[in-house]
């Protein structure tokens, strides 16, 4: 009769079990290049999946994008070590010849059991990798069926090594029976661990290296050979730039390595230029697929548009200023016999299937900027934003139009729904507009006399027209009347930009004061007081922020 495995090396068996299964996720996207692991694949469906509690969407739309990922990351790595850990418990206790009764009857099955709960993580993490940016079926029915047949091979070859039904080695010095048992388990778990780090480090490095520069430097020299004349928006722009020397407003080009980031990928795509293609279909007359070449051949300009994004709350920094270089929608729309009307949409798909999707009228508006964008503040689409190309359309937030690792251009019927329409947010997505306080810093201690008080407006496609400013005095929370105050403008260069304003406040007074401001667009109209969240269709309200006046 073999005994049963010490409850330390059951678990054992089934976190080793688990970590094989999860290195060789890692290691597959390595050899693969460009496609997700099984971790990224299992939080990628979590993201998308429509399944998700909506308290908990609400949560992470502010925070995709930054620190969500890593938890959500370090939640599937836990959840997949613990399934495994209970797993490798399960099948020893199973295993004891202590089990009585229906416990005993099970115990015959048990090795069953071990495989159907792997099995259904094999599927499930097929399924997920197939749904993932990258991932062809074949890498994905191949990564599942190794991972779950390793795993499943790991988790009995372990435990067995722990029973002592498996005796790879004959010692020929006598030992107790129980110490080779342990030995055994012990060599079996360390040569696994070994394999198992080896193996998802190279993976991990294959990975970046797949990630290299290659595709964006080959997008710099074709744009270099075909398109090299830019206009001169870069010099008119820095004419316009009255008040950067103010410190701690925002630039007023944002450069990119400051550009705010939100997507719904866990890892950005890495698109490789000679595979990339941009399809135009649906309800056109001519469907058309273009290469990169193609693309930069039909003529660039360059477009001062300010982005930002829905879930932006007021005075956040959801919001970014830059030139933007590509090709005119309209010019790819006509070419492909777009069908023009209150029906249609143009939906953006990207390398990775998120959607977005607005108005085909739109595109057709005098004042507004629609572009399929290759080059941001003058290099190519850094990676994070979209390489090799995206759509940037003014006046309308990002999640409905501005599709980042564009791949296709759809022209839809309006009853279709993008990626967050069924997730609770508006159809269309004007930006409200909205203006922001960057100096002073909320609860600065200014000292008397002249302090800059300055921030950025915007109001893409209707321009900025005026903005305002309140510095109220606070007594016991109370705020004193006072007039509102017009401040300073930077140049109006198109009405697709922010504005950077600034008011010199002469503070002789001490106290607490409460500063606010709000902008008038170039309709005439002014920035509602009155306070929205970012869901359904963007933030509304003043921003203010509160600081003191002392000696
Ligand atoms: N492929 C893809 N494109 C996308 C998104 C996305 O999740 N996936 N998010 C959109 C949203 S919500 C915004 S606000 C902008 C942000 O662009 P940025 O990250 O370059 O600032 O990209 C849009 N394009
Ligand atoms: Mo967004």
């Amino acid at each position: 009769m073999n005994k049963p495995a010490p409850w330390y090396f059951a678990l054992l068996s089934g976190f080793l079990a688990s970590g094989t299964a999860i290195a060789i996720g890692e290691f597959s996207a390595g050899i693969a290049g460009g496609a997700p692991s099984i971790i990224t694949a299992y939080g990628n469906s979590f993201i998308n999946s429509t399944l998700v509690p909506n308290r908990l969407r609400d949560w992470s739309i502010d925070n995709i994008g930054t620190a969500q990922k890593p938890l959500l990351v370090a939640g599937v790595v836990i959840t997949i070590l613990l399934v495994g850990i209970l797993l490798g418990w399960l099948t020893c206790w199973l295993g004891s010849p202590k089990r009585k009764g229906f416990f005993k009857r099970l115990s015959r099955f048990r090795l069953f059991i071990a495989g159907a709960v792997i099995s259904i993580f094999g599927v499930t993490a097929g399924l997920s990798l197939s749904n993932s940016v990258g991932s062809s079926n074949v890498h994905a029915a191949l990564t599942a069926i190794f991972a779950a047949g390793l795993s499943y091979l790991v988790l009995v070859a372990l435990i067995y090594l722990a029973e002592g039904r498996l005796k790879p080695f004959d010692s020929r010095i006598t030992r107790q029976p129980e110490s080779e048992t342990r030995r055994n388990f012990l060599v079996g778990a360390l040569a696994t661990a070994l394999t198992a780090t080896v193996g998802s480090f190279i993976g991990k490095r294959l990975v970046d290296f797949n990630r290299s520069q290659q595709s964006i430097d080959i997008a710099s020299s074709l744009i270099q050979e075909i398109a090299p004349n830019r206009n001169s928006i870069k010099g008119n722009a820095m004419a316009a730039t009255n008040f950067d020397d103010i410190t701690g407003l925002s630039k007023y080009i944002t450069p990119n390595k400051n550009f705010y980031l939100i997507d719904t990928a866990l890892v950005k795509p890495s698109v490789k230029l000679e595979s990339w293609s941009l399809k135009v279909k649906g309800l056109v007359k001519n469907e058309l697929e273009l290469s990169y070449r193609e693309l930069l051949e039909m003529g660039l300009v360059e477009e001062l548009v300010t982005l930002s994004c829905v879930s932006n709350s007021i005075g956040g920094s959801l919001v970014g200023n830059a030139i933007w270089r590509g090709v005119p929608l309209k010019k790819i729309l006509d070419e492909a016999g777009a069908t023009i009307s209150p029906d249609t949409q143009v939906v953006g798909r990207s390398i990775d299937r998120w959607t977005g999707g607005f108005p085909t009228q739109l595109v057709y508006q005098p004042d507004r900027v629609s572009l399929v964008a290759v080059e941001m503040n003058g290099e190519p689409l850094p990676r994070d934003h979209g390489f090799p190309a995206r759509l940037v359309i003014s006046g309308i937030y990002g999640y409905v139009s501005a599709t980042k690792w564009l791949t296709e251009i759809e022209i839809a019927p309006m009853s279709f729904e993008p990626y967050w329409i069924p997730r609770g947010w508006s159809k269309e997505g004007p930006v409200k507009t909205q203006s922001k306080i960057d100096v002073p810093r909320a609860f600065s201690k200014l000292p008397p006399g002249t302090h800059a008080i300055a921030g950025v407006a915007w109001a893409p496609s209707r321009g900025i027209q005026k903005v305002e400013v309140n510095i109220a005095k606070v007594t016991k929370g109370v705020l004193a009347e006072t007039p509102w105050m017009e401040a300073e403008l930077s140049h109006d260069l198109t009405d697709n930009s922010w504005r950077q304003w600034h008011f010199a406040w002469n503070a002789q007074e001490v106290g607490q004061f409460e500063l606010r401001v709000r902008a008038t667009d170039g309709t005439g109209e002014t920035q509602t007081p009155i306070v929205t969240a970012p869901k359904p269709n963007g933030a509304s309200g003043w921003d203010r922020t509160r600081v003191t006046v002392r000696a």
